[in-house]
Formats: C-alpha cells, structure tokens, sequence
C-alpha cells in the first residue's frame, strides 16, 4: 500500500507542503504541542491504512513480549538504594502489557511503509519547529505495537526518546486510558518533589486523553509522564507507536530495552549516544 493511501491523503496531504491543508495542519498541531505537550489528529488513518496495520498487529499479537518483571519504577529501571524508599526510582508499579517490536514489523509491512516515508518525518519536524527529525536508531523498540489484554497495564513512566507518535489500531471496550502530567521533568531537573505527588495519587496535573482507532497522537514523553490505565474490556487495546529524535544514532539503555522487549541487537554493545543526563 502506498503511504498516500495509509492516511487521510485529502484532509493531509504531507507530501505538498506547500498546500493550505499542509500549513493548516502544522498550525493546528504546533499549538496542541505548545499547550502541553500532546495533540492529536482525529481520523489520521485511512479506513483501509487502519484495517491493513490492524490486520499486521493482530497477525503478529501472539508474538508480543510480556516481561516476567511486573513490578516497575517510573524509569523503567533498577531501584536505588542510595534514595530514600520515598524517593521515586523506589516506588514501584504494575507494568502488565506487552510489545510487538520493531524487528517483527519489517520491510514490506504497511506500518513500516509509513514511518519510513520521507513526507511523514518532514511534516512532524514542521509541527516541531525543526530542520530535521531521524528515525530513532533502535532497531528492537523504534516502532512497536503495545498490547494490552483484559486487566494489563501500563505504570507511570518517561520514555527514551524526545517524541513519539501513536496510532490506536484498537481502543478498550472500558478502561485503557492514557493518562500523562505535561511537563512534569524538563532536560535539566527531575522535578523529584512534583513527580511524588502524582506517584502519590495528586490528580490536579494529570489529563485524560480520549482517542478512536485511526487517530494519531503526537507526544513528547521524555518530559511528560504518562500511563495506560488497565484494559476492562475482553479484546485487546492494541497502539502502534512510531518513534523519532532530534540527533542521528540515538538508540535505548540495553537493560532497559532488554527488560521491557526481551531481546537486543549489536547496537545495544556499542557505546550509547543518549540526548541528556536523566535517569532515563
Ligand atoms: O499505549 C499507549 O498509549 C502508550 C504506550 C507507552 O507509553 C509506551 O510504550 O512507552
Ligand atoms: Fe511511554
């Protein structure tokens, strides 16, 4: 399938940058974006874009990762016991879901026909205010499909890289809600004293988002907190999530990429380029 035809080719034609609907759509987003950090486009996806990549994700949940560590802290990483066991790298949560990952989603497939597609990363770098964006160079975790059955999870959590977008290929009957604090950390502080108060229940920074299947999501979750509330339908809440960077070469912690998708490849032996100094 053509990209053209994986998306809203009319209302979004990312390949004619200079067409009122292109300048129409980067306005729309920058301003989600600046507000919080999150924006969405409703019905991004065409209907048969939606039913091929749903048809992949489905075709391939039986492979999905599900960790045997449940129990996760907010970095997604080891606890430390130099903090205190209030402190947030201590506090540790359900982390239930699964993965399929980028290495199950190759060449050919319609997924991977999108995000690789020249005019989708040019008009994310426009809705960014950037020159370029890159793929992020992780091949185990740079597109994956998240699946959450009935009552699975995901906790509290940053992720690696700067940006990502999603597309619900399947929304929960009940529950399955993505939840996120807009920039609750930013490059050079934790906001340790900020994040406790979600970790202990405060409401009054989280939003809800509420999305259809065929919808695309534009996040920048290295900032934002965020979670997956537990799935209370009977079929499976399945999200494709498609991610870029600002810098060539950046690819994920190896104990983190190990826990969360069970596998690495060799660029996880190699000397890691991250983007800054966060616990991650
Ligand atoms: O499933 C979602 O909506 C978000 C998943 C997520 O946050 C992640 O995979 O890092
Ligand atoms: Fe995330």
């Amino acid at each position: 399938m053509l990209p053209q035809d994986i998306i809203d080719h009319q209302r979004l034609p990312l390949d004619q940058p200079d067409s009122p609907a292109y300048h129409q759509a980067v306005k729309t987003v920058k301003a989600g974006l600046q507000a919080d950090g999150c924006c969405v486009i409703k019905n991004f996806l065409s209907p048969a874009g939606l039913q091929a990549i749903l048809k992949e994700a489905e075709d391939r949940k039986c492979q999905a990762y599900y960790a045997p560590k449940k129990r996760c802290n907010i970095y997604l990483g080891e606890g430390n016991p130099d903090e205190p066991d209030d402190h947030p790298q201590n506090i540790f949560m359900d982390r239930t879901n699964g993965f399929i990952t980028a290495d199950l989603l190759g060449e050919g497939t319609v997924a991977h026909n999108l995000y690789y597609w020249p005019p989708l990363r040019q008009f994310l770098a426009d809705c960014l205010s950037k020159t370029e964006l890159f793929i992020y160079a992780d091949p185990i975790s740079n597109m994956i499909v998240n699946v959450a059955q009935r009552g699975q999870q995901f906790n509290w959590h940053y992720d690696t890289n700067e940006f990502t977008i999603t597309f619900l290929l399947r929304a929960a009957q009940a529950g399955g809600h993505f939840e996120y604090v807009p920039n609750l950390r930013n490059r050079d502080d934790e906001c340790i004293n900020e994040v406790k108060k979600v970790l202990a229940g405060d409401r009054t920074r989280v939003k809800r988002l509420s999305l259809t299947a065929g919808d695309l999501q534009f996040f920048l979750g290295r900032y934002s907190l965020h979670q997956v509330t537990p799935n209370q339908g009977h079929s499976e809440r399945l999200l494709l999530i498609q991610s870029f960077c600002e810098n060539k070469g950046i690819s994920g912690n190896p104990t983190r990429v190990k826990g969360l998708y069970g596998k690495t490849a060799p660029v996880h032996e190699q000397v890691r380029i991250t983007s800054d100094n966060l616990l991650d």
